[in-house]
């Protein structure tokens, strides 16, 4: 797929460094909400080896409350403009679930559009279908407010996926190129722990989707739920989770911790390479 200046080809898997902009983010909040703090953060990213970066100007932890579009443009665009400037020249997405956001940060040298509403405002999926960008749709229930209650599953693997089919479809309804189009199951969105593991156990389900899937384990709560570990001690239990997905087959991870994201994931892209049966001869 063709992401801004960068083709990201083949199996991957890619990963997508977070960068949140913002005073409450639930792993890593108010750490870099200064720009010069947040452009310091992309840089040592790109350095530790992220494909691309991604750029949250609103919280999306459970409770969280909405922010309006001009608040979270001002959070995020003076970062997209600062590193542009400075010559970053790594694909940089875009964590919104507003049209106004989305069409500022592709203004300002943004090159994908991460929503965690899977398109559900018409304006943004215009925004997106106007700019002919990648968008990654991720699957969840309700807003950050009420998502906890609304973890009821019967069989969250086959609604997960028949979820974000409808999205997909709506997606492509409003103009999205099918092409375009990255999907994600989303860990920890209106999902109890249990509903986490099982997406992550049963990933090749989402293949029927036929699309590139992202996948976002870094830090969440269904860690916290197995281990007992806190928010900043959840390294090796992402880095579990992270090898687990790239066995599956996952094309891109979104995680904080890049150098050690990319290490696991390359020993176990080597596993699933030796793994593979051998082609014809
Ligand atoms: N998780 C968070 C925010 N944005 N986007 C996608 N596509 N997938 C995710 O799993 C995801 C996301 C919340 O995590 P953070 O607050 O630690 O960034």
């Amino acid at each position: 797929m063709q992401i801004g200046a960068r083709l990201l080809e083949g199996p991957g898997p890619f990963l997508m460094g977070v960068v949140n902009v913002t005073p409450d983010s639930f792993s890593d909040g108010g750490r870099f909400a200064a720009p010069e703090a947040a452009v310091a953060h992309a840089r040592a990213l790109a350095i530790e080896g992220a494909d691309l970066v991604d750029l949250g100007g609103e919280s999306t932890r459970p409770g969280a409350p909405p922010i309006p579009a001009a608040e979270e443009i001002r959070r995020v665009v003076p970062v997209i403009e600062r590193l542009r400037a400075g010559g970053f020249t790594l694909p940089i997405s875009v964590d919104t679930s507003k049209g106004a956001v989305a069409r500022a940060a592709l203004a300002a040298g943004a090159d994908l559009v991460n929503d965690v509403t899977a398109l559900s405002d018409p304006d943004l999926a215009a925004a997106v279908a106007g700019a002919r960008v990648p968008v990654v749709l991720m699957h969840t229930r309700g807003t950050p407010a009420d998502m906890a209650a609304r973890a009821d599953y019967r069989d969250v693997v086959a609604e997960v996926v028949a979820e974000l089919g409808v999205a997909l479809a709506r997606a492509e309804a409003a103009g999205v190129a099918r092409e375009r189009v990255i999907l994600d199951p989303g860990i920890g969105f209106a999902k109890r722990a249990e509903h986490s593991v099982a997406l992550l156990g049963r990933l090749g389900e989402l293949r029927a989707l036929g699309r590139p899937l992202l996948v976002g384990p870094s830090r969440k709560s269904f860690i916290g739920a197995l281990t007992g570990a806190p928010v900043e001690d959840r390294l090796p239990g992402t880095l579990a989770a992270v090898a687990a997905c790239v066995l599956a087959g996952v094309e891109l991870l979104r995680v904080h911790d890049v150098a050690a994201a990319g290490q696991a994931a390359l020993v176990a892209a080597a596993i699933r390479g030796a793994a593979a049966p051998a082609g014809p001869r």
